[in-house]
Protein backbone atom coordinates (compact mmCIF):
# COMPACT_ATOMS: atom_id res chain seq x y z
CA UNK A 1 0.00 0.00 0.00
CA UNK A 2 1.24 3.59 -0.47
CA UNK A 3 0.85 6.26 1.30
CA UNK A 4 1.03 9.99 -0.44
CA UNK A 5 1.20 13.14 1.45
CA UNK A 6 -0.04 16.53 -0.61
CA UNK A 7 -2.53 14.37 -2.69
CA UNK A 8 -4.28 17.62 -3.29
CA UNK A 9 -1.53 19.32 -5.24
CA UNK A 10 -0.40 19.76 -8.38
CA UNK A 11 1.10 15.99 -8.91
CA UNK A 12 -0.64 14.39 -6.07
CA UNK A 13 -4.03 14.57 -7.65
CA UNK A 14 -3.19 13.22 -10.97
CA UNK A 15 -0.62 11.10 -9.40
CA UNK A 16 -2.82 9.21 -6.57
CA UNK A 17 -5.36 8.71 -9.82
CA UNK A 18 -3.27 6.96 -11.71
CA UNK A 19 -1.75 5.13 -8.82
CA UNK A 20 -5.14 4.08 -8.16
CA UNK A 21 -5.57 2.80 -11.74
CA UNK A 22 -2.52 0.67 -11.62
CA UNK A 23 -1.94 -0.60 -8.18
CA UNK A 24 -5.97 -0.41 -7.30
CA UNK A 25 -7.57 1.83 -5.25
CA UNK A 26 -7.63 0.79 -1.95
CA UNK A 27 -3.78 0.83 -2.66
CA UNK A 28 -3.61 4.31 -2.57
CA UNK A 29 -4.09 5.85 0.62
CA UNK A 30 -4.43 9.91 -0.23
CA UNK A 31 -3.73 12.49 2.66
CA UNK A 32 -3.51 16.45 2.45
CA UNK A 33 -4.11 19.21 5.21
CA UNK A 34 -7.89 19.42 4.09
CA UNK A 35 -10.22 17.48 2.51
CA UNK A 36 -11.55 18.96 -1.09
CA UNK A 37 -14.91 18.05 -3.43
CA UNK A 38 -12.35 16.53 -5.81
CA UNK A 39 -12.50 12.88 -6.71
CA UNK A 40 -9.54 11.36 -4.93
CA UNK A 41 -11.09 12.09 -1.86
CA UNK A 42 -13.81 9.78 -2.76
CA UNK A 43 -12.07 7.27 -5.32
CA UNK A 44 -10.58 5.54 -2.39
CA UNK A 45 -8.77 5.88 1.30
CA UNK A 46 -8.00 9.52 2.18
CA UNK A 47 -7.06 11.18 5.45
CA UNK A 48 -6.58 14.38 6.73
CA UNK A 49 -2.89 14.91 7.82
CA UNK A 50 -0.83 17.77 8.51
CA UNK A 51 2.73 16.07 7.85
CA UNK A 52 4.74 18.40 10.22
CA UNK A 53 2.81 16.25 12.91
CA UNK A 54 5.42 13.31 13.06
CA UNK A 55 3.04 10.91 15.35
CA UNK A 56 -0.39 11.16 12.84
CA UNK A 57 1.44 10.53 9.63
CA UNK A 58 2.99 7.57 11.90
CA UNK A 59 -0.70 6.15 12.89
CA UNK A 60 -1.93 6.76 9.21
CA UNK A 61 0.96 4.94 7.74
CA UNK A 62 0.55 2.23 10.48
CA UNK A 63 -3.30 1.57 10.45
CA UNK A 64 -2.79 1.19 6.38
CA UNK A 65 0.57 -0.69 7.08
CA UNK A 66 1.83 1.13 4.14
CA UNK A 67 5.14 -0.53 2.22
CA UNK A 68 5.58 3.35 0.03
CA UNK A 69 5.71 6.38 0.54
CA UNK A 70 5.10 9.07 -1.97
CA UNK A 71 5.95 12.72 -0.33
CA UNK A 72 4.67 15.48 -1.87
CA UNK A 73 3.72 17.74 0.39
CA UNK A 74 5.80 21.38 0.17
CA UNK A 75 5.96 25.21 -0.41
CA UNK A 76 6.55 25.67 -4.14
CA UNK A 77 9.71 28.48 -4.70
CA UNK A 78 8.05 31.78 -5.02
CA UNK A 79 5.78 30.83 -1.49
CA UNK A 80 9.06 29.96 -0.57
CA UNK A 81 10.82 32.97 -0.88
CA UNK A 82 8.20 34.77 0.62
CA UNK A 83 8.16 32.67 3.47
CA UNK A 84 11.25 31.14 3.93
CA UNK A 85 10.72 30.04 7.96
CA UNK A 86 7.14 28.11 7.24
CA UNK A 87 9.14 27.01 4.04
CA UNK A 88 12.12 25.49 6.29
CA UNK A 89 9.47 23.92 8.80
CA UNK A 90 7.51 22.33 6.25
CA UNK A 91 9.14 21.63 3.61
CA UNK A 92 12.49 20.30 5.87
CA UNK A 93 10.12 19.18 8.93
CA UNK A 94 7.77 16.95 7.19
CA UNK A 95 10.32 15.33 4.90
CA UNK A 96 12.22 14.45 7.60
CA UNK A 97 8.75 12.91 9.62
CA UNK A 98 8.23 11.31 6.36
CA UNK A 99 11.62 9.51 6.02
CA UNK A 100 11.39 8.32 9.74
CA UNK A 101 7.93 6.85 9.44
CA UNK A 102 9.38 5.50 6.29
CA UNK A 103 12.71 3.94 8.37
CA UNK A 104 10.65 2.72 11.15
CA UNK A 105 7.59 0.82 8.78
CA UNK A 106 10.20 -0.22 6.23
CA UNK A 107 9.20 1.21 3.17
CA UNK A 108 10.24 2.50 -0.38
CA UNK A 109 10.01 6.42 -0.11
CA UNK A 110 10.32 8.79 -2.79
CA UNK A 111 10.08 12.73 -2.76
CA UNK A 112 10.91 15.23 -5.63
CA UNK A 113 13.34 17.24 -6.03
CA UNK A 114 13.79 20.26 -8.17
CA UNK A 115 15.54 22.12 -11.32
CA UNK A 116 15.37 24.51 -8.07
CA UNK A 117 18.22 22.31 -6.33
CA UNK A 118 20.95 24.25 -8.56
CA UNK A 119 21.69 27.95 -8.39
CA UNK A 120 22.96 30.70 -9.83
CA UNK A 121 27.19 28.68 -10.21
CA UNK A 122 25.71 25.85 -11.69
CA UNK A 123 26.65 25.35 -15.49
CA UNK A 124 23.42 26.27 -16.89
CA UNK A 125 23.85 24.86 -20.12
CA UNK A 126 23.12 21.24 -20.49
CA UNK A 127 23.06 20.75 -16.09
CA UNK A 128 25.22 17.62 -15.55
CA UNK A 129 23.75 14.84 -13.04
CA UNK A 130 26.46 15.63 -10.88
CA UNK A 131 27.44 19.18 -10.30
CA UNK A 132 28.16 22.40 -8.39
CA UNK A 133 24.89 23.13 -6.44
CA UNK A 134 24.47 26.19 -4.52
CA UNK A 135 20.53 27.33 -4.69
CA UNK A 136 20.34 30.97 -3.32
CA UNK A 137 16.52 30.38 -2.65
CA UNK A 138 14.87 28.82 0.50
CA UNK A 139 13.25 26.37 -1.97
CA UNK A 140 16.47 25.54 -3.79
CA UNK A 141 18.19 25.52 0.22
CA UNK A 142 15.31 22.49 1.01
CA UNK A 143 15.39 20.64 -2.07
CA UNK A 144 19.55 20.41 -1.95
CA UNK A 145 18.99 19.65 1.86
CA UNK A 146 16.26 16.98 1.20
CA UNK A 147 18.74 15.59 -1.65
CA UNK A 148 21.50 14.92 0.87
CA UNK A 149 19.00 13.75 3.36
CA UNK A 150 17.65 11.06 1.47
CA UNK A 151 20.95 9.89 0.27
CA UNK A 152 21.84 10.32 4.14
CA UNK A 153 18.91 7.63 4.73
CA UNK A 154 20.16 5.37 1.87
CA UNK A 155 23.87 4.93 3.21
CA UNK A 156 22.95 5.06 6.69
CA UNK A 157 19.33 3.09 7.06
CA UNK A 158 19.28 1.34 3.97
CA UNK A 159 16.26 2.99 3.56
CA UNK A 160 15.13 2.63 -0.35
CA UNK A 161 15.01 6.35 -1.21
CA UNK A 162 14.57 7.72 -4.97
CA UNK A 163 14.00 10.88 -6.27
CA UNK A 164 13.25 13.33 -9.48
CA UNK A 165 14.98 16.84 -9.91
CA UNK A 166 11.35 17.91 -11.72
CA UNK A 167 11.95 20.68 -13.93
CA UNK A 168 8.28 23.00 -14.47
CA UNK A 169 5.51 20.49 -14.50
CA UNK A 170 2.66 21.51 -17.14
CA UNK A 171 -0.95 19.72 -16.82
CA UNK A 172 -4.55 20.89 -17.14
CA UNK A 173 -6.40 18.77 -14.12
CA UNK A 174 -5.20 20.53 -10.93
CA UNK A 175 -2.80 24.42 -11.29
CA UNK A 176 0.08 24.27 -9.49
CA UNK A 177 0.20 27.14 -6.06
CA UNK A 178 3.50 29.82 -5.44
CA UNK A 179 5.70 28.26 -8.11
CA UNK A 180 8.10 30.14 -10.38
CA UNK A 181 7.45 28.22 -13.42
CA UNK A 182 3.33 28.42 -13.04
CA UNK A 183 3.44 30.81 -16.36
CA UNK A 184 3.44 27.79 -18.03
CA UNK A 185 0.10 26.13 -17.21
CA UNK A 186 -1.09 29.63 -16.61
CA UNK A 187 -0.73 30.63 -20.70
CA UNK A 188 -2.69 27.61 -21.64
CA UNK A 189 -5.59 28.55 -19.22
CA UNK A 190 -5.17 32.50 -20.52
CA UNK A 191 -5.43 31.33 -24.61
CA UNK A 192 -8.84 29.36 -23.69
CA UNK A 193 -10.46 31.81 -21.84
CA UNK A 194 -9.02 35.13 -23.20
CA UNK A 195 -6.71 34.48 -25.97
CA UNK A 196 -4.36 36.03 -24.44
CA UNK A 197 -1.49 36.25 -21.79
CA UNK A 198 0.64 38.77 -19.63
CA UNK A 199 3.79 36.91 -18.39
CA UNK A 200 5.80 37.57 -15.52
CA UNK A 201 8.35 35.80 -16.54
CA UNK A 202 10.70 37.75 -19.50
CA UNK A 203 11.40 36.72 -22.64
CA UNK A 204 14.19 34.21 -23.42
CA UNK A 205 14.29 33.25 -20.00
CA UNK A 206 14.42 29.57 -20.76
CA UNK A 207 13.44 26.69 -18.20
CA UNK A 208 13.31 22.90 -18.24
CA UNK A 209 9.74 21.70 -18.29
CA UNK A 210 7.69 18.52 -18.88
CA UNK A 211 4.13 17.54 -19.76
CA UNK A 212 2.51 15.48 -16.43
CA UNK A 213 1.95 12.33 -17.93
CA UNK A 214 5.87 12.32 -18.85
CA UNK A 215 6.60 13.24 -15.18
CA UNK A 216 4.29 10.68 -13.24
CA UNK A 217 5.38 7.68 -15.57
CA UNK A 218 8.75 8.76 -15.00
CA UNK A 219 7.95 8.47 -11.19
CA UNK A 220 6.17 4.99 -11.36
CA UNK A 221 9.07 3.83 -13.83
CA UNK A 222 11.86 4.79 -11.22
CA UNK A 223 10.25 3.51 -7.83
CA UNK A 224 9.83 0.34 -10.12
CA UNK A 225 13.26 -0.19 -11.05
CA UNK A 226 16.10 -2.20 -10.30
CA UNK A 227 17.46 -1.68 -7.07
CA UNK A 228 21.05 -2.76 -8.35
CA UNK A 229 20.75 -0.46 -11.84
CA UNK A 230 20.57 2.71 -9.78
CA UNK A 231 24.20 4.62 -8.88
CA UNK A 232 22.37 7.54 -8.26
CA UNK A 233 18.75 8.01 -6.19
CA UNK A 234 18.36 11.17 -4.66
CA UNK A 235 17.09 12.88 -7.38
CA UNK A 236 18.19 12.21 -11.14
CA UNK A 237 17.69 14.92 -13.47
CA UNK A 238 14.72 14.83 -16.00
CA UNK A 239 13.15 16.89 -18.57
CA UNK A 240 11.26 16.96 -21.86
CA UNK A 241 12.06 20.52 -23.23
CA UNK A 242 13.99 23.50 -22.45
CA UNK A 243 11.38 27.01 -23.43
CA UNK A 244 11.12 30.14 -22.74
CA UNK A 245 7.59 32.16 -22.82
CA UNK A 246 8.13 33.04 -26.94
CA UNK A 247 8.26 29.36 -27.83
CA UNK A 248 5.51 28.69 -25.92
CA UNK A 249 3.27 31.10 -27.26
CA UNK A 250 4.37 30.59 -31.29
CA UNK A 251 3.58 27.40 -30.13
CA UNK A 252 -0.51 27.82 -29.44
CA UNK A 253 -0.62 30.08 -32.02
CA UNK A 254 -0.29 27.68 -34.77
CA UNK A 255 -3.47 26.44 -32.73
CA UNK A 256 -4.64 29.61 -32.15
CA UNK A 257 -3.16 32.39 -34.43
CA UNK A 258 -5.00 35.15 -32.97
CA UNK A 259 -3.06 34.23 -29.57
CA UNK A 260 -1.27 37.35 -27.70
CA UNK A 261 1.52 37.51 -25.14
CA UNK A 262 3.09 40.41 -23.39
CA UNK A 263 5.17 41.41 -20.50
CA UNK A 264 4.92 42.16 -16.96
CA UNK A 265 7.95 41.08 -15.49
CA UNK A 266 7.55 39.97 -11.12
CA UNK A 267 10.90 40.70 -10.37
CA UNK A 268 11.11 38.20 -7.65
CA UNK A 269 9.93 35.19 -9.77
CA UNK A 270 12.32 36.73 -12.49
CA UNK A 271 15.16 36.26 -10.22
CA UNK A 272 14.62 32.93 -9.28
CA UNK A 273 14.36 31.72 -12.78
CA UNK A 274 17.29 33.30 -14.17
CA UNK A 275 19.21 31.47 -10.99
CA UNK A 276 17.88 28.02 -12.60
CA UNK A 277 19.49 26.13 -15.61
CA UNK A 278 18.72 27.12 -19.15
CA UNK A 279 18.38 23.18 -19.89
CA UNK A 280 19.73 20.17 -18.15
CA UNK A 281 21.35 16.78 -18.56
CA UNK A 282 18.66 13.28 -18.10
CA UNK A 283 21.57 11.00 -19.20
CA UNK A 284 21.79 9.51 -16.39
CA UNK A 285 18.17 8.60 -15.76
CA UNK A 286 18.18 7.52 -19.07
CA UNK A 287 20.59 5.00 -18.94
CA UNK A 288 20.16 3.99 -15.29
CA UNK A 289 16.35 3.62 -15.65
CA UNK A 290 15.35 3.95 -19.01
CA UNK A 291 13.96 7.53 -18.73
CA UNK A 292 11.66 8.74 -21.82
CA UNK A 293 9.22 11.83 -22.38
CA UNK A 294 6.68 11.26 -25.27
CA UNK A 295 5.83 14.96 -25.34
CA UNK A 296 7.32 17.61 -26.42
CA UNK A 297 6.16 21.19 -26.71
CA UNK A 298 4.28 20.67 -29.73
CA UNK A 299 2.17 17.45 -28.55
CA UNK A 300 2.14 18.99 -25.38
CA UNK A 301 0.56 22.40 -26.83
CA UNK A 302 -2.11 20.41 -28.50
CA UNK A 303 -3.25 18.34 -25.61
CA UNK A 304 -3.06 20.82 -23.20
CA UNK A 305 -5.70 23.07 -25.67
CA UNK A 306 -8.08 20.27 -26.37
CA UNK A 307 -8.12 19.52 -22.76
CA UNK A 308 -8.92 23.14 -21.39
CA UNK A 309 -11.37 23.22 -23.91
CA UNK A 310 -13.02 20.42 -22.80
CA UNK A 311 -12.43 21.39 -19.83
CA UNK A 312 -14.03 25.19 -20.73
CA UNK A 313 -16.84 22.98 -22.25
CA UNK A 314 -17.72 21.55 -18.68
CA UNK A 315 -17.79 24.85 -17.13
CA UNK A 316 -19.94 26.56 -19.23
CA UNK A 317 -22.65 23.41 -18.66
CA UNK A 318 -21.87 24.09 -15.13
CA UNK A 319 -20.13 20.24 -14.73
CA UNK A 320 -17.54 20.70 -12.84
C1 LIG B 1 8.36 25.79 -8.91
N1 LIG B 1 7.01 24.23 -10.22
O1 LIG B 1 8.22 26.59 -9.81
C2 LIG B 1 8.03 24.32 -9.20
C3 LIG B 1 9.25 23.58 -9.69
C4 LIG B 1 11.14 23.65 -11.32
C5 LIG B 1 9.92 24.31 -10.84
O2 LIG B 1 10.15 23.33 -8.67
O3 LIG B 1 8.73 26.12 -7.83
Amino acid sequence: KILVTGALGQIGTELVMKLREVYGADQVIATDLKSSAHEITRSGPFELLDVTNDKAMFDIANKYQVDTVIHLAALLSATAEEKPLLAWNLNMGGLMNALEVSRELGCQFFTPSSIGAFGPTTPKDNTPQDTIQRPNTMYGVNKVSGELLCDYYFHKYGLDTRGLRFPGLISYMTPPGGGTTDYAVEIYYAAVTAGKYTSYIAKDTNMDMMYMPDALEAIIDLMEADSSRLSHRNSFNVTAMSVDPEAIAAEIRKQMPDFTLDYQIDPVRQGIAESWPHSIDATAAKTEWGFKAQYDLEAMTKDMLVQLGKKGELFKRGVS
